[in-house]
């Protein structure tokens, strides 16, 4: 998963898009890159690390001109270096760069293509490279000075007709402006949105609202499956149909856990579905369990709070906040490695024995993927003095890897790919374990848009939307996982085009 943002300004752009990148934070903490251009020249800043720790005043100061993309990264395809920090860019045609979001499934049938027939060389593993290529090859046939929308709108088209795979995408072109774009199945996030000035209209694309919001653009709507916005270096907006075929499937992975509360995407309120996981769950449990024990409802912070609230409400039990979270810890999800996921727990998490000793707790976490940090918690728990600890996960079992641009790629990795409930209940060590049902799930979510058919839920159903998705494509990215370990081992000097990235 990764964020990505772009916008058009009357003013200075770096401002909006260093902010907005820093609302996208939790999209990302591996690298981070900002471009802005003036419309004639590209300025440059990314590497691996922190927004705050990576653009600092100085790269600011040369960070110029009215328009701009930005992204943070959390590495799915390939290895973590410095090289793959994005935004990606290309000289030719006009000079492009790109951001990206999601995971393409036929990175290599394109890779071949994009070398073999295209003439275009790859730098990186790294398949918003492969998008960013072919996205330029497609312009590039328009061969002419003066690009026009339709142009842009075409290059789109042949981008959707050649990628498979999930991809929200933001480039810009220098000397015209920015594009934004989604696939057709609609998998990753990705919205437009106004702010007036004085001077006219501003517009920033974003993977999330929560960050149009807070600089005070007015949420447009989100860019639909297959269509493509352009807003010209003028602060002029056209959008377009550019897919043959395509339907609605956003990820529904993201209204469990990755999106921030407060965004709205596709339309749903993601606070709204997560306090009604918290009701549905406790419906399930006044069904199955009718004679409960349970003294007190505590959420794992941060994001479960949501439905652990509502949980403790319909069931009539008290809420007690008994894990306090370190906030200056990064999300253990992101860490490399089990061992390292394991003790990053405890110095993330500590436990008040006052809402622990002698009682029943029911633990309500968002999700429970490797569970890993649960048996660890759940430890911690019975050393704070609970009597018995139940645990409940506000998500489904996640039983299958995920292939459109979430950190999920090995099915053995995933505690509920094989064992069942009682078994993973055993593994983790508690005394319950109650999990989602998947149609509550979507019950939840479709409530926020009803309109929604289908949302990409593979992880729990192990039916990918894009098809093409076969056991040796899933043994191939399980494979490319076990040998990068995932770990950012390139030395800094790694060979890179650079393109004045304001090094020190
Ligand atoms: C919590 C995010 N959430 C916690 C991510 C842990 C699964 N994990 C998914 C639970 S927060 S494990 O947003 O950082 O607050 O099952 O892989 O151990």
């Amino acid at each position: 998963m990764c964020g990505i943002i772009g916008a058009v300004n009357q003013g200075l752009v770096n401002q909006d898009i260093y902010d907005g990148l820093i609302l996208l934070q939790h999209r990302g903490q591996d690298a981070a890159g900002m471009v802005t251009s003036d419309g004639r020249q590209l300025f440059l800043r990314k590497s691996n690390g922190l927004v705050q720790n990576i653009i600092r005043q100085k790269h600011m100061l040369r960070l110029k001109g009215p328009m701009g993309i930005g992204h943070v990264r959390y590495p799915t395809a390939g290895s973590s270096s410095q090289a793959e920090a994005q935004p990606f860019y290309v000289n030719s045609p006009y000079g492009i760069v790109l951001a990206h979001n999601g995971n393409l499934i036929n990175a290599d049938k394109l890779k071949k293509e994009l070398w073999v027939t295209d003439l275009r060389h790859l730098n990186t593993q790294s398949d918003s490279e492969v998008i960013l290529n072919v996205f330029a090859h497609e312009l590039e046939k328009s061969h002419k000075i003066n690009l026009t929308k339709e142009d842009i709108f075409r290059a789109v088209t042949e981008v959707h007709r050649r990628c498979v795979g999930a991809y929200a995408v933001i480039a810009m072109v220098v000397g015209y402006g920015i594009v934004g774009f989604r696939d057709p199945n609609g998998i990753r996030p990705i919205c437009v949105g106004r702010r007036e000035s004085d001077n006219g209209p501003e517009y920033m694309i974003a993977s999330e609202s929560v960050a149009l919001q807070a600089l005070g653009y007015q949420l447009i709507n989100d860019i639909a499956p297959g269509e493509a916005v352009f807003i010209s270096q003028k602060s002029d907006l056209q959008r377009q149909q550019c897919a043959a075929t395509t339907s609605l499937n956003p990820c529904i992975f993201e209204q469990v856990y990755l999106a921030r509360p407060e965004s709205i995407l596709d339309k749903i309120l993601v606070y709204k579905v997560r306090l009604k996981l918290g009701d549905l769950l406790a419906q399930k449990i006044q069904k199955e369990w009718k004679n409960h024990d349970i003294d007190v409802v505590m959420p794992v912070p941060d994001t479960s709070r949501t439905a652990a609230y509502s949980l403790s409400l319909r069931l009539g039990v008290k809420y007690r906040e008994g894990l306090v979270k370190n906030r200056y810890i990064a999300r253990t999800f992101i860490m490399p490695g089990q061992q390292v996921r394991k003790k990053s727990v405890r110095r993330k998490l500590n436990t008040i024995e006052l809402e622990f000793k002698d009682k029943n707790v029911l633990l309500v976490d968002d999700s429970i993927v490797r569970g890993t940090t649960c048996n660890e918690i759940i430890k911690m728990a019975r050393e704070a003095g609970a009597k018995n600890v139940y645990f409940a996960s506000a998500a489904p079992q996640v039983r299958h890897p995920n292939v459109y641009g979430i950190d999920m790629p090995v099915a053995e990795e995933l505690i509920a790919h094989n064992n069942t409930t009682e078994e993973i209940c055993d593994i983790i060590g508690a005394d319950r374990l109650i999990y989602q049902d998947l149609d509550d799930l979507i019950k939840a979510a479709k409530e926020g848009n009803p309109d929604i058919e289908r949302f990409e839920d593979s992880v729990f159903t192990g039916e990918y939307v894009t098809g093409g998705v076969d056991e040796s494509y899933l043994q191939k990215i399980a494979n490319l996982r076990r040998d990068s370990g995932k770990v950012s081992d390139e030395p800094e000097d790694y060979a890179t085009i650079d393109l004045h990235n304001g090094e020190e």
